[in-house]
């Protein structure tokens, strides 16, 4: 019998990767797939796939703000233009140094399997707890965090930990292997569109695209273009109304994304799904798409990735195919990281 649970949501594959797997599908990212994607490239051309880190210039979600830079401390003062000859005067060196504090899902980012779980009864005794991909317990195995003052209303929590399902999970794989690009954009333009099973098949069909086991799945929609031309007055309205997002209440897309086996996906939008969701009925995820993806699958989401040079480049190529390098930041206990993906051509 499984350690952690005895019952495990429909549709999920717990257990499947092992026991106490916790990389869920990134174990598809074999050497196999790894050469697959070196085959894709051919002519020696990346792309940077992060938007500078600062942006969006306001937090899409209000709890996550832009990163904050600090000098660091040497001798008392800050280290900035530090000159080492007030320690000793031969010396001629001059010294920057700094630290930062980092929202890890205000930018370009991976959720990693420990940022969306829920309420479920693992154990079939009728109790709901907060559960997480393939049965790790939320008031278990990520730590909860201790107030610890009040200098910013945001940072005041320390020492949350995910001590199962943390980013270095993803990091410690190396995600790479072939990336896949659907274009959104060429079908929609910026309309708002909920993106369904039937859609995502036309606009596959479209640009000639084919989704096998172990590829990472990007979606082109236009959003951070939309986010960078902005600048630093985004309008919240006007971006949540914008460009296509993937409707997490369809369950043929649901099905779809378990049976074709992708082992990521990666959007330039900011929950790869529509948020809010559809309506639905009843007791259900906000966030069903998440739910599906990184609760019952163990697939990783990328969110506001910049894919605009690289889907333009793809398609005036006619490929859809590419070699995609994506490690996250390998920071034990973390639930989400910033990314700064390459492709290569
Ligand atoms: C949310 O909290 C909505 O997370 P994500 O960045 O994964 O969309």
């Amino acid at each position: 019998m499984n350690k952690r649970w005895t019952r495990r949501p429909e549709g999920s594959n717990w257990g499947e990767f092992g026991e106490d797997d916790q990389k869920g599908r990134l174990n598809l990212l074999t050497p196999e797939k790894v050469l697959q994607g070196v085959a894709e490239v051919k002519v020696g051309k990346s792309f940077c796939l992060s938007l500078p880190l600062d942006r969006p210039g306001k937090g899409l979600i209000p709890a996550r703000h832009p990163p904050k830079r600090f000098a660091t401390i040497r001798h008392g003062q800050p280290s900035h233009n530090f000159r080492m000859s007030g320690l000793d005067p031969n010396l001629t060196d001059v010294i920057n140094d700094d630290a930062v504090l980092l929202h890890t899902q205000f930018s370009t980012q991976w959720d990693s399997l420990a940022h969306v779980g829920q309420m479920f009864d693992l154990a079939g005794d009728g109790k709901e707890v907060p559960a997480f991909y393939n049965g790790w317990r939320g008031d278990v195995e990520i730590v909860e965090p201790q107030e610890t003052r009040a200098s910013e209303d945001w940072a005041r929590y320390e020492g949350m930990e995910a001590k199962a399902l943390g980013i270095e999970n993803m990091a410690e794989t190396g995600v790479q292997g072939r990336g896949v690009m659907v274009d959104l954009h060429a079908r929609y333009n910026r309309a708002r569109k909920l993106v369904g099973y039937d859609d995502l098949m036309a606009a596959m069909q479209a640009g000639g695209v084919t989704v096998e086991p172990g590829d990472m799945l990007c979606l082109y929609t236009g959003f951070a273009d939309l986010l960078l031309e902005m600048g630093r007055d985004t309008d919240l309205n006007a971006v949540q109304s914008a460009c296509a997002a993937l409707d997490g209440r369809d369950e043929k897309l649901l099905q779809w994304i378990t049976d074709s086996g992708l082992a990521v996906l990666v959007a330039d939008n900011f929950a790869v799904e529509s948020l809010p969701a559809p309506y639905d009925e009843g007791a259900c995820a906000g966030l069903p798409l998440h739910e599906h993806c990184l609760f019952k699958l163990g697939v990783h989401l990328g969110e506001l990735w910049y894919l605009s040079e690289l889907a333009a480049w793809l398609s005036a190529n006619g490929r859809s195919r590419f070699l995609l390098t994506a490690p996250p930041l390998r920071l034990p206990g973390a639930v989400g990281s910033p990314v700064t993906p390459v492709a290569t051509v």
